[in-house]
């Protein structure tokens, strides 16, 4: 297999501000690549489905264009480098349409046996990742997600063919959670009664939790709540008192507030939220009346089932941007 280019890879996105669209348009969505981008020939590409079900098979992209597919808008989200700790806040994020035939058709053929718990997932990609070798990316998948209507074996991001960067031409995407989960250039299915082998789900992506409990580490797999402000963007002179801000908020589950505050966040006031579009992010909105001078802006995203996002210290703590409002 060859890869085109070789290594660590990644593109970083462009700053929040610059995010407006609803959704990111292929050029301005960030790309993570571990071991380099598998150059895979869409006419010999084949995936493998494989083993606890009662009929293994393989199939061509062909034949996958064939099965029912859909479109699922979602955000996209990385989780960041498994290597440090999960502290600094990135916004590698973006929203996008995914089109795809979603997994558990392939599962309904295969018919997976009742010991199957885990459904993993094989990228053609090889090679070294933070000085440890893998002979592919490999993921894993409890079966209840992988067979839940969002996750797609995509073969389209906002209506073109997926890139070669990008994953293709096939892809897994696993809306609702982080991107380490959605593996480029499949070519392998696999369920099974434990959690896949490998550095992807041993070594790496594995976390204690935020909440601070000391026990075993937890998959990186469901998204944190995490907002961030698009406007104004940081530095603005803005001619007051009327001031809008605007911006995304994500999480697996519906966003249902949005809080702002600028007085580092001694009091909170709730932004209009918008619906969620499948597992699309959702803009909220705020109109401020301020008087002239110097401010700094937090926005913090809360969920129905209550989590929200720290202040600090955390990979999903709230964006803070200071601007300034002048006399009109
Ligand atoms: N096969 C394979 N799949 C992969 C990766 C990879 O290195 N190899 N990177 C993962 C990570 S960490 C993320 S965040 C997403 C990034 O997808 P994108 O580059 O299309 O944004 O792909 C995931 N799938
Ligand atoms: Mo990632």
């Amino acid at each position: 297999m060859k890869l085109e280019p070789s290594g660590f890879f990644i593109r970083h996105p462009p700053e929040p501000h610059m995010l407006r669209d609803y959704i990111t348009p292929d050029d301005q969505l960030f790309q993570t690549i571990h071991m380099g981008a598998a150059v895979v020939d869409q006419e010999k590409w084949l995936l493998v489905i494989d083993g606890l079900v009662q009929h293994p098979f393989a199939l061509t992209f062909d034949m996958l264009r064939m099965l029912p597919s859909r479109t699922v808008t979602s955000f996209h989200e990385c989780y960041g480098s498994p290597l440090k700790p999960a502290t600094t806040a990135l916004w590698r994020v973006g929203n996008v349409q995914w089109t795809g035939v979603p997994l558990r058709v392939i599962l309904e053929i295969a018919i997976p046996m009742p010991t199957a718990s885990f459904v993993w997932s094989d990228g053609l990609d090889r090679g070294e990742f933070a000085g440890v070798k893998a002979d592919r990316y490999r993921k894993d998948l409890p079966i209840a997600k992988a067979t839940s209507d969002e996750v797609l074996l995509a073969y389209e991001i906002n209506g073109k063919p997926l890139s070669k960067e990008r994953g293709g031409p096939v892809r897994l995407v696993v809306p609702g959670w982080f991107g380490t989960n959605s593996t480029k250039w499949i070519s392998k299915i696999s369920l099974q009664d434990h959690r896949a082998t490998g550095p992807y789900t041993t070594r790496f992506y594995n976390e204690p939790d935020p909440a601070g409990s000391e026990g075993p580490l937890r998959p990186v797999w469901t998204v944190e709540p995490n907002s961030m402000i698009v406007a104004p963007q940081p530095g603005e002179k803005i001619d007051g008192p009327r001031v809008t801000v605007e911006g995304w908020a994500w999480y697996h589950e519906p966003v249902e507030r949005v809080q702002l505050s600028v007085d580092e966040g001694k009091s909170w006031k709730e932004a209009v939220v918008g619906e969620r579009v499948g597992f699309s992010w959702q803009k909220f909105s705020v109109a401020l009346h301020l008087d002239p001078g110097h401010y700094s802006i937090v926005a913090r995203a809360v969920s129905g089932d209550g989590a929200m996002q720290p202040l600090s210290g955390r990979r999903n703590h709230c964006h803070t941007v200071f601007f300034e409002v002048g006399r009109c």
